[in-house]
């Protein structure tokens, strides 16, 4: 397996993309990235010292002076540069973040899809950085607002997107005139690299200043630089609402910007209205898919009491159909967890399903023997459960999906919205009433409501995010991109009095 791709034989070294800088990194610590497809070693990364990062912060505050100064039209155009550099390479980096991380091969190419899907956003936006302008209450005076860069970007991302998620930052960032430096998951450090690379000759071909796009490894410790850090303007994080949570207090204490991306605990309410010739592949896709490890996975489906035996015996079935092996061999649906310590995860969520009583409809298991030796492989399962259950009010980053049952669609919407998290849901009806009652301000109190379809696989175009326990970030599309601006007011006064706001008489 390790032919498939040019695999660094010696370790990398993390800092600037066109390679201007190097880093003293640490030579004596390293990040190693091992393949939960094989369990191989595929590369060592030089973890950044802390002397690294303050010199990476320096050369990306230098760089972020100049790149503010280049019209956000032509900082477009080096964007899209990047999108045709990331087409060049699709098929590449999509096999290393499928081998890096786990996912199927498709998913991989998804993912790098995403990547140049936000090129292409980010190029159109970078002439669109509106303001509005709004008309005085006094005379002969004018007001508007203008949207300035805002300095430093920090992107903390997680391994399960090692790498869309940063383009949908860093892309944005680059077109609103911010620099970026990077601190992908220590899991998966190669994919964050293989992008360095990608986009460095771009960077190279048109002097953008050594620092725009920046690179630091390193686990939680690295995430603490940037979060303590004032000379850092926005830190966007993207992970699980534990580091969330530290992260926000480290920003919101030195009142800097935080952008959060963090747990789902996502929805389908299945109602009798269903066609279920669409909720069926829409769950186990969303159930399954990168094995249970995207924020908008589906770890909950809510049935309606009528078609609940109906639905159970249908996922029975889809489940039993599915190929578990390779993410690289394309005849499998489902490849492994991203460690061990997923793994363990999933076998303790388990215990605890079964402690309190839960089903399982389809029987969880961990896989051994040929193909499986990394021993990251799990069975993707379904459990009758109650919502209420700790073990379904959190996270775990499996393939688990919790069978829920409802009577009434209030009954369903509670459920729904009953657990700490907010991110996306979803419900399955051809009911018009029901849609938007789920849609309604009573409805889904999620930062991503759909209908009829699955609650993961968001397009770049909308606004990326949730509530509660989310984080309440907005990343990707929409009006996203003003999170990486600063917005001043501006009041002009063209006329020939000094008049005061509010009507306020003051005589010298
Ligand atoms: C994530 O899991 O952090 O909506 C992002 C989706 C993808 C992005 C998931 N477009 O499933």
């Amino acid at each position: 397996m390790q032919s498939i791709l040019p695999l660094p034989t010696q370790p990398v070294k993390p800092g600037t993309s066109t390679g201007q800088v190097f880093w003293q990194a640490d030579k004596a610590k390293t990040v190693d990235s091992y393949s939960p497809a094989d369990g191989q070693l595929i590369a060592r990364v030089h973890l950044s010292t802390r002397a690294d990062y303050d010199r990476v912060v320096e050369t990306a505050q230098a760089a972020f002076a100049e790149w503010r100064l280049v019209p956000a039209p032509r900082r477009g155009e080096i964007v899209r540069q990047m999108g045709e550099q990331f087409r060049r390479y699709k098929r590449e980096l999509g096999t290393l973040v499928s081998y890096e991380m786990g996912k199927s091969l498709q998913e991989g190419l998804g993912e790098v899809q995403e990547i140049i899907d936000i090129c292409d956003f980010a190029v159109g936006q970078s002439r669109q950085l509106y303001g509005l302008s709004m008309h005085s209450e006094r005379p002969a005076h004018r007001m508007l607002e203008q949207w300035h860069p805002l300095g430093v970007v920090g992107i903390i991302s997680a391994f399960n997107f090692p790498v869309a998620v940063w383009s949908w930052n860093a892309m944005l960032a680059w077109v609103c005139g911010d620099v970026c430096i990077w601190k992908p998951s220590e899991k998966t450090p190669l994919t964050a690299l293989a992008c360095q690379q990608i986009i460095g000759d771009v960077l190279r071909n048109n002097d953008v200043p050594e620092g725009v796009s920046c690179l630091v490894t390193g686990g939680r410790e690295a995430g603490e630089w940037l979060a303590r850090d004032p000379r850092i303007a926005l830190v966007s994080a993207t992970g699980s609402t534990r580091m969330g949570k530290a992260v926000a207090e480290a920003v919101a204490s030195r009142l800097g910007k935080s952008l959060l991306e963090l747990g789902g605990n996502n929805a389908i309410i299945v109602s009798e209205h269903a066609d279920l010739d669409l909720a069926i592949p829409a769950i186990v896709f969303g159930a399954v898919g990168t094995a249970g490890q995207r924020c908008t996975s589906t770890r909950r489906i809510i049935v309606q009491e009528s078609i609940y035996e109906d639905v159970k015996s249908r996922l029975k079935n889809a489940y039993a159909q599915l190929r578990i092996g390779s993410p690289l061999d394309e005849s499998f649906h489902v490849g492994p967890v991203i460690d061990m310590a997923t793994v363990a995860q999933y076998q303790a969520a388990v215990n605890e399903i079964r402690e309190q009583g839960g089903r399982f409809v389809v029987e969880p298991g961990i896989l051994d023997g040929l193909g499986f030796e990394s021993g990251c492989y799990v069975r993707p399962c379904i459990a009758e459960a109650e919502n209420s259950w700790p073990v379904v009010q959190r996270e775990t980053f499996a393939p688990i999906l919790y069978m829920l049952k409802y009577t009434t669609l209030e009954d369903a919407i509670r459920q729904q919205n009953n657990v700490p998290q907010g991110l996306s849901s979803s419900i399955f009806t051809l009911n018009m009433r029901e849609a938007e009652q789920f849609l309604a301000a009573t409805g889904s109190d999620c930062g991503i409501a759909n209908v009829n379809i699955g609650t993961s696989g968001a397009e770049i175009g909308g606004a990326f995010g949730g509530e509660k326990e989310t984080g309440g970030g907005r990343e990707s599309g929409s009006d996203a991109w003003k999170a990486y601006m600063r917005r001043q007011t501006n009041t002009i006064n063209y006329g020939t009095t000094m008049p005061l706001a509010q009507g306020i008489a003051f005589e010298l």
